[in-house]
């Protein structure tokens, strides 16, 4: 929306001179819009949505599932992101692949678009690429990443 206005979902929350999120500047986080829309499987941060449905598959199936609805799999690119991420997976007790693997070259982890990531949040010792068939990333309730194999069957949680 336009600088004073109440802002709306719609608004993409671009950061005005307070260095504050327009969502944060127009206190979008306390209205009942914001909190019905968004309980208990989403969280907005910034210009992004992450949101889960509860079903819970392997990485192609959630890339899938994510990909239909016209989003994909979850990609946090800063701790902001990433603690959005924390916060569903502690909510629901289920952790959830990201949209990062490893799968065309091992040890390179990328995105879906196959760049590489700009921002991680292992776990101390991780990725080990456990009997090697670790390719996808799972995050843990403490917010900290594991690779895993993309046989797994986890949370899904796009981002759109
Ligand atoms: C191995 C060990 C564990 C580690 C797991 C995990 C599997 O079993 O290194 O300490 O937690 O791998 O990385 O994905
Ligand atoms: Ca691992």
């Amino acid at each position: 929306g336009s600088q004073g206005d109440k802002g709306s979902i719609g608004d993409k929350g671009t950061k005005g001179d307070s260095g504050l999120s327009g969502n944060q500047q127009n206190n979008l986080e306390l209205s009942p819009y914001f909190l019905a829309l968004t309980f208990p499987n989403g969280k907005i941060v910034g210009d992004k949505i992450f949101m889960t449905s509860g079903y819970e598959g392997n990485f192609d199936d959630l890339k899938k599932k994510c990909m239909q609805a016209g989003g994909q799999l979850a990609s946090p690119r800063n701790n902001e992101e990433n603690a959005a991420v924390q916060q569903i997976v502690f909510t629901h007790d289920k952790s959830v692949f990201l949209g990062i693997n490893d799968i065309q070259t091992e040890g390179k982890f990328t995105y879906l678009d196959g760049k590489p990531i700009v921002y991680s949040n292992w776990q101390p010792g991780e990725p080990n690429n456990d009997k090697g068939i670790e390719d996808c990333v799972q995050v843990f309730s403490t917010g900290k990443w594991n690779d895993k194999s993309c046989d797994e069957r986890l949370l899904i949680l796009c981002e759109f």
